[in-house]
């Protein structure tokens, strides 16, 4: 059996229930294949894979708050500090009932390559807890938030471990969060991304993923003889990703047709209304059915479906695996050119392969949406010197860093023999950096 089959089979076997990691671990291991075997032994006895597959550390703990009633509720919350040997441990805190061990691992795993790709000095992790801030009250999300960093606070810190948002956690998580870490540790750093602008946050971080996402697509576009301007989008999701997504494809001249939450989606054959769709996800906290009984060209569907809708490019931008094999078909049937991953790991293998054999142009989330974390590292920057940088700085920065992504990915897929193979070439440039840094440390 080969080196990276060996691996494999071990981290099957040694973290069972935890598809979403093996998940993750198949796709950059499948891709290094060719990599790995020019160096095999080497790699085999400082058994480098096995140690990029294992965590450095991984914390849990319980989460007691008391709700507005009086009850007392319990979370399970992780930090899965998976890699730290280019920088500190960086990556989001995931809120969501869905989230578990296995899914934390998977996002950590994913974000050693995307932060590596980023070109900029942070290492991987991902941390969260299975609480759930839909329908609860503010006090009852800071109750949760203090109680959280209460334990979190002992593990992280500007230069060790820096958290930021992901789902289910945004401004007003990271501000009470922020908050208690500055209560209890009595420092004021930049311990978390995606402060508030008053106390330390950086401009255009919350647009940051979804201009990203828009900045790599237009290149990939452009440098496959492709114009962005005109096409029609379909995205999935209403959240910051989707949100600023929409917002950048529309300023960049595309036609933006759906989007979607965790009960339906809307089609707006005029156009996202980004505007409306702010007001009734960022201020209010609601439901798209508020959206579609606020516009009249807007359709609202219960359920999945925005796949299906006829488009050129499609943007997912929700959560894991929300983009199937019969997905891929129906876009591929319906015309579509370009996938590119908001979302963190948002297309099964399965669909993948069928759009890239297809002649699909697919972009993977772990360089497609480097974009938030790549601006996460310039609010550290900014935090460390003390000063803060204007939109357009921060914007053109971002811009300068998702076309150069864009270029290593395509770079490395030629030299390794797989052009137009983003997949391979975001994880053997995002590998190559880290390989090297853990091989010149040493054994730790
Ligand atoms: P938000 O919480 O702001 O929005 C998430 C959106 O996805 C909501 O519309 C939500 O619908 C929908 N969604 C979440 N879970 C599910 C589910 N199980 N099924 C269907 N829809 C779902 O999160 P973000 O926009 O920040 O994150 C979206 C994706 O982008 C995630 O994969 C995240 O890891 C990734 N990402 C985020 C970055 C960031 O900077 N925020 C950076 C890079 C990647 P509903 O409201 O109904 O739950
Ligand atoms: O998946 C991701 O890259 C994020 N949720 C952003 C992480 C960060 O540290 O900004």
């Amino acid at each position: 059996m080969s080196y990276v089959d060996e691996v494999y089979q071990m981290v099957v076997e040694k973290n069972p229930a935890q598809p979403e990691f093996h998940q993750a671990v198949k796709e950059v291991l499948e891709s290094l294949r060719v990599v790995i075997e020019a160096n095999e032994e080497a790699y085999k006895k400082d058994a480098l894979l096995e140690r990029l597959v294992t965590p450095e550390r991984q914390l849990l703990f319980r989460v007691p708050w008391v709700d507005d009633k009086g009850q007392v509720q319990v979370n399970n919350a992780f930090r899965v500090q998976f890699n730290s040997a280019i920088g500190p441990y960086k990556g989001g805190l995931r809120l969501h009932p869905s989230v578990n061990l296995g899914i934390i691992k998977f996002l950590g795993f994913e974000q050693i390559f995307k932060n590596s790709l980023t070109g900029l000095p942070i290492g991987g992790g991902k941390g969260g807890s299975d609480f759930d801030p839909k329908g609860k009250s503010d006090r009852e999300v800071m109750a949760f938030c203090q109680s959280f960093m209460t334990e979190l606070n002992k593990y992280i810190g500007a230069d060790t471990d820096v958290p930021a948002g992901d789902i289910g956690t945004g401004a007003r998580e990271i501000g009470y969060m922020y908050g208690q870490y500055k209560r209890i540790r009595g420092v004021y750093e930049g311990v978390l991304t995606g402060k508030g602008l008053s106390y330390g946050g950086s401009l255009a971080r919350t647009e940051a993923t979804g201009y990203g996402l828009l900045y790599l697509t237009a290149e990939m576009l452009k440098c496959n003889g492709h114009d962005l301007s005109g096409k029609t989008v379909v995205i999935s999701g209403s959240g910051n990703v989707a949100i600023y997504a929409a917002q950048k494809a529309q300023q960049l001249g595309a036609k933006v047709v759906t989007v979607s939450d965790s009960t339906g989606w809307v089609y707006d054959p005029e156009g996202i209304d980004v505007a409306l769709l702010k007001e009734v996800k960022e201020v209010k906290r609601a439901r798209l059915t508020e959206y579609a009984a606020a516009r009249k060209s807007a359709q609202y569907h219960e359920g999945r479906g925005v796949w299906s809708v006829k488009c050129d490019v499609a943007l997912p931008c929700a959560t894991q695996n929300e983009l199937l094999i019969d997905d891929a078909k129906a876009l591929v049937a319906n015309g579509c050119i370009a996938v590119a991953e908001g979302a963190n790991m948002p297309t099964t293998i399965e669909a993948t392969e069928y759009l890239q054999a297809n002649g699909v142009l697919f972009a993977p989330g772990k360089a497609a949406n480097a974009g938030g974390v790549a601006t996460s590292a310039l609010e550290m920057s900014q935090n460390s010197e003390r000063l803060s940088w204007t939109f357009e700085e921060v914007d053109s920065k971002l811009k300068n860093i998702m076309v150069n992504i864009f270029h290593n990915l395509d770079d490395a897929a030629k030299k390794y023999g797989m052009e137009g193979n983003y997949v391979a070439g975001a994880n053997i440039a995002g590998f190559l950096k880290v390989a090297d840094a853990m091989t010149a440390q040493g054994i730790v």
